[in-house]
């Protein structure tokens, strides 16, 4: 770890480094608080021992405002002081250090703590890795790894309101795989889960752009946002996506109409222009979605 070690006393500061250095991490030192702001600004440190009375700022006022400089990034914050009135203690906990160590503080107690210190810290940063990972996993649909329904309501409502400022054209397609039921009443629902997943990555392999967004709407139905994409645009990466899947070559021998997996995919775009929510473009091409289930299945309509 980088111990960051503010302390107005050469002797202090010197003797202090040398614990740390022989516990292992690396000293680095300030000698007053505007030092230690200024230190802080461009280099990241893991932990702070810091003195309290000091020439200019004192280590509570320095230990606030890196507290309200840092904000919820958390690294502890350890007093090493001479002053030991119950009061300072409490002023010191109050400004935002983690604990609170009176002089003459030996090397085996300094260990000890920062020790302590670095197990909270490893937690900490546990915790809010978990945390990353349950925020990614709320996202997505655990089946075929796409966004789900709510996320890609939000994402392209995001991609919506970014549109109507530049006055382009935003395609949404709405896809549902043709005879499903039959596939799952022939080949078994395990089989049918992999079915979506693979329908999933061929639509997936057809979005070139990183701005264009794929969820699993709901069952056996994905929906496709295209931002700035006109109606040749929409019909193009349509065609791509029907032709995409029909290609795998799914066997499916209960369809009716194909001897493979195929998807009906209805399409709309609109111009924000054109006064048009959202939802009324997705409404769009859930009709084009039921002409293309009517026009026979394993095709485009917008
Ligand atoms: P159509 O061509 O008209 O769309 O016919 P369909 O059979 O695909 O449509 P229907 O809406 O009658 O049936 C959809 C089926 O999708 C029924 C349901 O059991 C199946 N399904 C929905 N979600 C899942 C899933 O997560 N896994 C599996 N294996 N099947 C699913
Ligand atoms: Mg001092
Ligand atoms: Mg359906
Ligand atoms: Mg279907
Ligand atoms: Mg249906």
């Amino acid at each position: 770890m980088k111990i960051l070690l503010v302390e107005d006393s050469a002797t202090l500061r010197h003797a202090m480094s040398q614990y740390i250095t022989e516990a292992g991490h690396t000293p680095l030192v300030a000698d007053s608080g505007e030092a230690a702001l200024q230190l802080l600004e461009d280099t990241p440190v893991d932990m702070i021992i810091m003195d309290v009375e000091m020439p200019g700022l004192n280590g509570f006022e320095t230990t606030a405002l890196i507290r309200e400089w840092l904000g919820s990034h958390w690294i502890p914050i350890i007093f090493v002081t001479g002053m030991s009135d119950d009061e300072d203690y409490r002023q010191g906990i109050e400004a935002g250090g983690d604990d609170y160590l009176i002089k003459p503080v030996s090397k085996m107690i300094i260990n000890a703590k920062i020790r302590a210190m670095e197990r909270i810290a490893d937690m900490r940063d546990q915790l809010s890795k978990l945390n990353n990972e349950l925020e990614e996993l709320s996202q997505l649909d655990s089946l075929t790894q796409l966004l789900n329904r709510r996320t890609f309501n939000e994402y392209a409502q995001k991609q919506w309101l970014l549109a109507g400022r530049q006055l382009t054209h935003t395609c949404v397609l709405m896809l549902d795989v043709d005879h499903f039921k039959l596939y799952n009443d022939h080949y078994g629902h395990p089989a049918g889960d992999r079915c979506l997943v693979q329908v999933g990555n061929a639509i997936k392999s057809c979005l070139k752009r990183p701005y264009d967004l794929l969820g699993r709407y709901g069952g056996e139905e994905f929906v496709v946002l295209l931002p700035d994409t006109d109606v040749s645009g929409a019909t193009r990466v349509g065609e791509s996506i029907r032709r995409a899947v029909a290609n795998q070559a799914v066997p499916h021998e209960a369809s009716p109409t194909s001897a493979h997996v195929t998807v009906s995919i209805g399409g709309a775009s609109c111009s924000q222009t054109a006064g048009y929510s959202l939802e009324e473009v997705i409404k769009a091409a859930d009709r084009a979605l039921y002409r293309a289930k009517h026009s026979g299945r394993d095709c485009f309509e917008i």
